[in-house]
């Protein structure tokens, strides 16, 4: 029998629907259930290689049991309530209470076992993208396997035939299984503890809901006009930091499944891609970068070493996928002079106050009242005032000193005196004036040859 010790790294915040000791569900392993969409912390392996665990930004590491030498898990498809952001909670579709579902993590050369419990209302499979697998085990619907009919469990069993950055989602009414947040991160740690080791290992989904305000369920038929840009389901400033010590090595993960392709852009440093969702990228064949580009059903993973203290943003750098679900359908009102407007409104609602004559950026300031259940197109409060973001947009928080498994937030960073951009007020700073430099440049023409 197995006992609690042998469930390896049960963590505080799993919730149980059963106890260990009555599992003996048919002999399934225990699905343990995710109740916050927090960042768990990670789960140190406690048999076999070692390696550093993933970061699931907002999520968590499904346990699993070790039965005769197979690593066994159990996934549960179904209805899940998951807070995209304080303030917001959309019905989505999920594994074990989140969407997006548990990170599975196993060694390269394991044998696991996926014990898929369907609990939707509608039947599903589990693809395990980018594996190497028996076909049988490929859960395309229809093509590999019958689909699983709602109230039915299935296994999957195959080896991890090699290390890497994978993910799992349906194939079986794909578009909108998908489009209702199912999916979760597969991630294969090699077996060589030497082969490219890191100090933290951080990864999310990118994906897309379409949610009006005020409503809770994704429209699953919208092909590109979503609103809710997400990282693992969550929208800024709902998006865990990426908390890193200085000098750590440091790995990102990312995979996409919305509709569109996202450069990631992080600042602060140039860094590779070590890793896509084919595999390890050879030395020889990276190139540096600032921004990468997820193309769509696609996974990279790229790595630095993090030298550089200090806040460094990091987002996709379309710019209206940092931006949240209020206020995208309002004409541009740049240069028009609403006053005679602002008049009229008033005397009918005496609040009344027209934005958008400067720009936008008066909304990321503004305390509106919003309809229930959404969040301001642009939002956030940091040091120096509004940051006026949302969507796709995090933090990495690089601090010296961060012990190994930490990775609470550390707060803002505090620029050293003479390091922060400031108001120039008429006087010559004391450095330029100390080395002589001239207060005016004339550029000189380039001299070729
Ligand atoms: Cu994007």
């Amino acid at each position: 029998m197995l006992n609690r010790r042998q469930i390896l790294g049960a963590s505080a915040a799993l919730v149980s629907t059963t106890a260990w000791a009555k599992t003996s569900n048919m002999g399934l392993p225990e699905a343990a259930v995710m109740a916050t969409a927090e960042t768990q912390t990670p789960i140190r392996p406690t048999s076999g290689p070692d390696y550093t665990p993933v970061v699931t930004l907002n999520g968590w590491t499904l346990p699993h049991r070790i039965n005769n030498g197979i690593k066994e898990f159990h996934l549960v498809a179904e209805p899940v309530e998951r807070e995209v952001a304080e303030g917001m909670m959309a019905y989505l579709w999920g594994y074990n209470g989140q969407s997006p579902g548990p990170t599975i993590e196993a060694v390269e050369g394991d044998r696991v076992r996926i014990f898929v419990t369907n609990k939707l209302p509608e039947h599903t499979t589990v693809h395990w993208h980018g594996m190497i697998l028996p076909s049988g085990m490929d859960g395309v619907g229809g093509v590999s396997q019958p689909h699983i009919p709602a109230g039915k469990t299935y296994v999957y069993e195959f080896d991890l035939v090699k290390s890497g950055t994978f993910m799992y989602h349906p194939h079986s009414d794909e578009m909108v299984q998908m489009a209702m947040g199912m999916m979760g991160l597969f991630i294969v740690h090699p077996k060589d503890p030497a082969f490219m080791p890191v100090d933290r290992d951080f990864a999310f989904l990118l994906n897309a809901f379409d949610i009006d305000p005020g409503s809770y369920v994704p429209k699953v038929m919208e092909m590109t006009d979503f609103n809710m840009w997400c990282w693992n389901s969550r929208i800024f400033p709902g998006i865990s930091p990426l908390v890193v010590s200085k000098n750590d090595r440091v790995r990102v993960r990312v995979g996409n499944l919305t509709m569109t392709n996202h450069p990631i852009h992080m600042h602060g440093y140039d860094f590779e891609v070590t890793c896509t969702d084919g595999g390890w990228v050879r030395p020889e064949a990276r190139w540096p970068e600032v921004s990468i580009d997820i193309p769509v059903g696609a996974m990279r993973a790229y790595e630095f070493d993090a030298k550089y203290e200090g806040d460094w943003a990091i987002h996709c750098h379309k710019s209206h996928h940092t931006m949240n679900a209020m206020g995208h359908d309002i004409p541009t009102f740049i240069g028009v002079d609403k006053k005679a407007l602002t008049q009229k409104i008033r005397k009918l609602q005496p609040e009344y106050m027209p934005m958008g004559t400067n720009g936008m950026a008066d909304m990321g300031e503004m305390e509106m009242e919003i309809p229930e259940n959404t969040i301001p197109m642009m939002t956030g409060w940091g040091p120096h005032g509004p940051i006026e973001m949302g969507g796709m947009f995090s933090v990495v928080k690089v601090r010296e000193g961060i012990s190994a498994d930490d990775y609470s937030d550390p707060g803002w960073y505090e620029n050293p005196p003479g390091t922060q951009a400031w108001e120039w007020t008429g006087d010559v700073p004391d450095a330029t004036k100390a080395k002589g430099a001239k207060t005016q440049i004339t550029p000189k023409p380039m001299k070729h040859g």
